[in-house]
């Protein structure tokens, strides 16, 4: 099993540990408690290619939104795989937010660290404050921002779908399948630590 850290950003009240909550725990508490500090969970993700199932371990970290525990964030986020940025669809305030959240990240992380866009609340469309259109307007100013998840916690709605986009990202950024026995592993190795057979140049992309 391959393991990666991954860490949950963005303002306080974005649903950070909701949508944590609903992907480990498939549950949902509308009077969920704001985080203190941190907290920690994991859970494996398994990706199916071609009839070959890869297992990811994740290790989770979630942050308190609150500016007082923002201190704490740079030493936690140090080496992590994969950050999601979230932000919350009735609170245009929560979107703003994101571009402190990104510098954070940048500041902390390897340049090689995974970030996906998460729009949350969208089961709240009669609150809702941030448009498709606004939200891509500004995520625009970011390159490395192609696509944004719309979730809902509350409902369920695409926080698998999350997930396993995560999982392919974190995959396809750190691991090389082998040609010859279908094995992922490690993108820094120069033979597949399954078969030991030796990798040609062209690394067949997942
Ligand atoms: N309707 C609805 N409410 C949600 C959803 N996600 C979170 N909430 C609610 O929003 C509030 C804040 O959610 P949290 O998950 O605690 O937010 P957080 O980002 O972890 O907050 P901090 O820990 O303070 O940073 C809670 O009352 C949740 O029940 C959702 O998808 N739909
Ligand atoms: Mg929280």
């Amino acid at each position: 099993m391959y393991r990666f850290k991954v860490i949950l950003a963005g303002d306080k009240n974005v649903g950070k540990s909701s949508l944590i909550s609903r992907f480990c725990d498939n549950s949902f508490d509308e009077h969920m408690k704001e985080t203190i500090g941190v907290a920690f969970k994991r859970k494996k993700v398994i990706v199916i290619d071609r009839d070959r199932e890869t297992t990811l371990g994740l290790n989770i970290w979630d942050f308190g939104g609150e500016e007082k525990y923002r201190k704490l964030f740079p030493s936690y986020a140090y080496g992590a795989n994969a950050a999601l940025l979230l932000f919350d669809t009735t609170n245009e305030k929560s979107l703003h937010g994101l571009a402190n959240w990104v510098k954070i990240i940048e500041d902390n992380c390897t340049p090689n660290v995974v970030k996906l866009l998460i729009a949350t609340k969208i089961d709240l469309k009669e609150k809702r404050e941030v448009s498709t259109k606004k939200a891509k307007e500004y995520c625009n100013n970011y390159n490395w921002c192609k696509e944004i998840i719309k979730t809902s916690s509350k409902t369920g709605e695409y926080v698998e779908d999350t997930f396993l986009t995560l999982a392919k990202k974190l995959l396809k950024r750190n691991l090389q399948k082998c040609k010859d026995c279908g094995t992922f592993f490690s993108i820094k190795l120069k033979f597949c630590s399954f078969c030991g057979e030796k990798i040609k140049m062209d690394v067949s992309p997942i």
